[in-house]
């Protein structure tokens, strides 16, 4: 085994900045085994037994998968009894999940998407696990209380995903640039496979659920017909579209060759505010955006600048190439 792998990453970050601390490296290290967990199950799939539904409905009232359940399990499971946590948060749980008390607690919050596209699990399409690390701002003896997570995405320690696709992969930012490692099976560590990766500014290639078209307000509208329109139109230019369904795939390419991804303000998801969830979805993929030298926008504001008001609050999504995110963004505040 040759090449740099995440243990040795993290050893070298933690000398080089103060603000990488022990207790974060080995939080990282945790969440990594706890992907390389969840990846093992989905690998099995229906060997396994995993596919298929669960039965039961999570917070967000979304039938959930026996799989959504399972990795919310492993990443639970693992990491209570690691000392560096204060609280958990989970988009499969309504409630805040505390530390029992026969273990220690540390300083941070660890926030998680457990597996993302679960409706692609099915059908044998890549998924993913999203997490994002916040570090509590009260003292250690007060319990910890879900006000504890509301904090903005500018204030996030941490964030990445794990995409369980052909390969294995671990997406990261400390806030100094993003970095990719590819899981290597035989050995069962992740090898740093791609250092500072950036979102190039300009895309021809966009990624939207095109079936919701009627239900888009008239500044998206107006955005994709011009796409549409390609080299006719007032863009001059041809587009392409992709839309996994799977936001760790669609956001993965993002982050791998650029492009914009949306899930705009529409009329089906206007009372919920949005679709996808701020917490677990789109402050850590905002802040891998821009640390990429993307940018994120609810469409109107910078995802990062808002400040949460609920644990499982929803939120239009821009992101992407930044010449793209910021017409669109244009466009909503003309
Ligand atoms: P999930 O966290 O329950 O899997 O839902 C989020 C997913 C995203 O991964 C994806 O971008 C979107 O929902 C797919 O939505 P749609 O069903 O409209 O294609
Ligand atoms: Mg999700």
């Amino acid at each position: 085994m040759t090449g740099v792998t995440l243990s040795h990453y993290l050893v070298d970050k933690q000398r080089s900045s103060p603000l990488i601390t022990h207790e974060l490296r080995l939080l990282i290290e945790n969440i990594a085994t706890a992907c390389k967990a969840i990846g093992v199950n989905i690998g099995k799939g229906a060997i396994a037994g995993v596919l298929g539904h669960a039965g039961t409905d999570n917070v967000q009232g979304e039938a959930q998968k026996k799989l959504d359940v399972l990795s919310n399990d492993i990443l639970i499971r693992s990491k209570r009894a690691n000392g560096t946590l204060a609280a958990m948060a989970s988009e499969e749980m309504e409630e805040i999940y505390h530390i029992p008390a026969e273990y220690p607690r540390g300083d941070f919050l660890l926030l998680f998407d457990p597996l993302d596209g679960s409706s692609n699990i099915d059908v044998n399409i890549s998924v993913g696990t999203i997490f994002s690390v916040l570090r509590r701002k009260a003292p250690k003896v007060k319990k910890p209380t879900a006000e504890d997570f509301l904090q903005p995405g500018t204030q996030q320690v941490c964030a990445g995903y794990a995409v369980y696709g052909p390969s294995t992969l671990l997406v990261l930012t400390l806030g100094d640039g993003v970095d990719c490692f590819t899981l290597d099976r035989e050995y069962g560590e992740f090898m740093l496979t791609e250092e500072r990766m950036q979102v190039p500014e300009d895309t021809q290639e966009f990624a939207i659920n095109m079936s919701n078209q009627r239900f888009w307000e008239a500044p998206v509208q107006r955005y994709i017909e011009e796409l549409l329109m390609g080299s006719a139109g007032p863009r001059e230019k041809d587009f392409n579209m992709r839309w996994v369904a799977s936001m760790v795939a669609d956001v993965h390419r993002i982050l791998t060759r650029g492009g914009v991804f949306m899930y705009p303000l529409d009329s089906k998801t206007r009372a919920k505010g949005g679709k996808l969830r701020l917490m677990y979805e789109a402050n850590p993929m905002a802040f891998l955006v821009e640390q990429a030298g993307g940018v994120a926008t609810t469409g109107r504001e910078r995802i990062m600048g808002l400040q949460p008001t609920e644990l499982h609050q929803r939120v239009p999504v821009v992101l992407g190439s930044k010449n793209e995110v910021e017409r669109v963004t244009r466009y909503h505040l003309e």
